[in-house]
C-alpha cells in the first residue's frame, strides 16, 4: 500500500478526482519546491515543470495566475502589455490567501477562489508536463491539453 498523501496534496488529488481527471498525485521524499528540484525528483527536464506564479493586477487588484515553463523567466512587462494590465508580484500571504496553498506547492487547480489564468505557450511543446500538487514534495503529471482544460487558461507567450 502507498503512504497517505499530506492533507494539502490530498486536497489536490480529491479535486482532480471530483473533476473527472485520472491524474495521480505523487509525493517524493526529496523536495519539489522549486522547478529545478521538481525536475530532478521526477526525472524530467526543467522546461517540463509547470510553475505557478501569482501576480496581482495593478488596476483591478485581482489575482492573476501565470503558469510558466520552468525553463522560462516570465517577462512581466511583455506579459502586461499582452493582457492589458500591469502586474504586481504577489507576496507569500497573498498567495496563501487566494490559492489556499503555500509557495512551492501552488497547484494549477483547486484554489480558494477562481483565478484568471494564463498559460505559457512553451508548455504546449511537451507531450507531458508536471505541476505542483499542493505541497512542496508533491506533483502530478499531466498533458498540456489537460492543463488548459483544468484551468480554463489563456495560452500566451511569456518571454
Ligand atoms: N513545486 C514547484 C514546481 S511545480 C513550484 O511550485 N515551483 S514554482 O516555481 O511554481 O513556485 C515557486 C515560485 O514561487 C517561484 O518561482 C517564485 O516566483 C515564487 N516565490 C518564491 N518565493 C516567493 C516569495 N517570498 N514571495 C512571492 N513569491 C515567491
Amino acid at each position: 500500500m502507498s503512504t497517505p498523501l499530506k492533507p494539502s496534496a490530498q486536497r489536490v488529488q480529491d479535486e482532480l478526482l471530483a473533476r473527472g481527471y485520472a491524474n495521480r498525485v505523487v509525493e517524493f521524499a526529496d523536495s519539489t519546491r522549486t522547478a529545478a528540484e521538481a525536475a530532478a525528483a521526477v526525472g524530467c527536464t526543467v522546461g517540463q515543470i509547470a510553475k505557478s506564479l501569482l501576480f496581482r493586477g495593478h488596476t483591478s487588484g485581482q489575482p492573476i495566475l501565470i503558469i510558466a515553463s520552468g525553463a522560462n523567466r516570465v517577462h512581466e512587462n511583455r506579459v502586461a502589455s499582452r493582457i492589458g494590465e500591469k502586474l504586481v508580484k504577489a507576496d507569500a500571504d497573498f498567495v496563501r490567501e487566494v490559492t489556499g496553498f503555500a509557495i512551492g506547492g501552488v497547484p494549477p487547480l483547486g484554489h480558494a477562489r477562481p483565478l484568471t489564468t494564463y498559460i505559457d505557450q512553451d508548455l504546449l511543446t511537451y507531450d507531458e508536463i508536471w505541476a505542483a500538487a499542493g505541497h512542496p514534495h508533491a506533483v502530478f503529471r499531466l498533458t498540456p491539453a489537460e492543463l488548459v482544460a483544468m484551468t480554463g487558461g489563456t495560452v500566451l507567450a511569456v518571454t
